[in-house]
């Protein structure tokens, strides 16, 4: 007989989960893509806009000549035979890459690697952290990733489902489940919620602040752990995103010294997502790590298990299609850390390119290399087109009636606030939509420009936000500006009450 496979016997898992930053409007705007390009001049606008991910390259953003350059050579060691390369690469990429491939067992990207990443590499993005934080980092206690989201899965997995023989589609819609808590921020990044439903743990929100800048307030976070404890939920960790996506935040240090103290009371596992850390648009604002933050208040491994995630994803590389990331594990037990190697094992190991991109990232040429001065061009550069992006489209939103919009001081988004008309709140029931999924798809309709609904990132109920990133290039944000006002005018002239 042959199997029945249906949805209405997948694992409900598996149709719980959302993951709204290529949800409905998305696919939806593929779709006028291939439309544009079969019938051109069908629709009001010429091309499709994507301010819907965080994925810089896609825009146009180009990677950083001194990574790409060490890659290269690495992955095709022939040429450092080659006397040629000397005039087309930098003497620092050339060493770089001597350097790394030295570390690499039979000198092979093609090969597997140790489950957590090449040693060799771990030791540069040990040194790399130990060089941020003024606080010594160590090579065992870093898991090369590919990507964070693997690693933030991994960990899940291991708490909640206790080893599931690490997780291949099939198992995941088989896999029943546990009943553990873990505290997210909301509005949060889609992952987390997404994670937690795959492996049916229960998500236990805490809420960011809209009026104080998307601050974390940590007597909510105790109200809504002791709400989940009354409900017999068993929390045990909490999730903080710093920068913050979708909210663009920056963390008060302060306000860290009290989620680690808050942390350590209440026995939870603090899973810092720190991959926008060299995403920051403000003077007053700097970024500090949870690891610093732990260890400065003279807090041991013993005092609190902390998670820290990295990713060649973000900052100024933007190298997402690498899928490079690292977690950083401190402060758990020999057994439980050789069940997370396990697990990492069952993968067998990350990427290679990522991992060597990892270590870079983390180790960037320095003053007195070759490459440093135009790598800190390229890099200021990048960062200073973000800034400005950030805040043109920042000042543009906050000067249309019925949108307000808090400051983008970190990360790669803005999350505005809509203030929507009774009768649009209407229509968009009538159309079986939440609000502001039913304004962002009238906006793709009339303009091309794709941003995601509040809703798919969570929100106090009854308020309605999108978030849009600052990424499109900067010669188009004028156009995204313009396009975006005349919509938004004739959408409330549409639905005025
Ligand atoms: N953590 C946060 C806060 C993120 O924003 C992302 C990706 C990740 C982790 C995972 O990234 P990698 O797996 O690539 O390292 N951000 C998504 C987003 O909101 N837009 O683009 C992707």
């Amino acid at each position: 007989m042959a199997a029945t496979v249906a949805v209405e016997n997948l694992n409900p898992k598996v149709l719980k989960c959302e993951y709204a930053v290529r949800g409905e409007i998305v696919i939806h705007a593929q779709r006028l893509q291939q439309q544009l390009q079969t019938q051109p001049g069908s629709l009001p606008f010429d091309e499709i806009l994507y301010c819907n991910i965080g994925n810089p390259q896609s825009l146009g953003q180009q990677p950083v000549t001194f990574f790409r350059e060490v890659l290269a050579l690495c992955d095709h060691p022939y040429l450092l035979q080659r006397d040629e390369i000397k005039s087309l690469f930098s003497a620092d990429s050339i060493s770089r890459a001597k350097q790394i491939l030295a570390s690499i067992p039979g000198k092979a990207t093609g090969a597997y690697s140790h489950s957590q990443g090449i040693k060799g590499l771990r030791d540069t993005i040990a040194a790399g952290i130990t060089s941020r934080d003024g606080f010594p980092a160590n090579a065992d206690d870093i898991f090369l990733t590919d990507g964070a989201s693997p690693g933030y899965e991994l960990y899940i997995s291991c708490i909640i489902l206790l080893f599931p023989c690490q997780v291949h589609l099939m198992m995941q819609l088989l896999i029943r489940n546990e009943k553990d808590g873990i505290l997210v921020p909301i509005p949060q990044y889609p992952l987390y919620s997404a994670s937690i439903a795959l492996h049916g743990g229960a998500l236990v929100p805490y809420y960011l602040n809209e009026s104080t800048g998307w601050g974390l307030e940590i007597s909510d976070v105790k109200k809504q752990l002791e709400d989940a404890r009354s409900k017999g939920i068993d929390v045990r960790a909490l999730v903080v995103i710093n920068p913050g996506n979708p909210t663009g935040q920056v963390l008060a240090e302060e306000n860290q010294y009290d989620i680690v103290k808050f942390c350590k009371n209440e026995g939870l596992v603090l899973l810092a997502d720190e991959v926008y850390q060299e995403n920051i648009y403000v003077d007053n604002k700097k970024f500090h790590s949870f690891k610093k933050i732990v260890r400065s208040l003279g807090y041991g491994e013993e005092d609190l298990p902390l998670v820290s995630y990295q990713s060649v994803s973000k900052g100024y590389y933007g190298e997402c299609g690498k899928r490079g990331g690292y977690m950083e594990i401190t402060g758990f037990s020999a057994p439980v850390r050789e069940q997370i190697y396990k697990i990492a094992s069952v993968n067998l190991c990350s990427n290679i390119s990522g991992q060597i991109l990892a270590s870079l990232v983390m180790n960037p040429p320095k003053a007195g290399d070759e490459s440093f001065a135009s790598y800190k061009a390229e890099k200021d550069g990048i960062i200073a087109s973000l800034t400005r992006r950030a805040k043109s489209l920042e000042d543009a939103f906050n000067k249309l009636d019925g949108i307000t919009c808090n400051e983008a001081e970190g990360a790669m988004y803005l999350f505005p606030q809509l203030s929507l008309p009774q009768k649009a709140i209407q229509a968009a029931k009538a159309a079986n939509k939440a609000p502001d999924a039913f304004y962002a798809l009238r906006l793709l309709e009339s303009t091309g420009i794709v941003v995601v609904p509040g809703s798919g990132f969570g929100q106090v109920p009854g308020t309605w936000h999108f978030r849009c990133t600052i990424l499109p290039q900067e010669e188009k944000i004028p156009a995204i500006i313009s396009r975006f006002k005349v919509f938004h005018e004739a959408f409330m002239a549409e639905y005025h009450d």
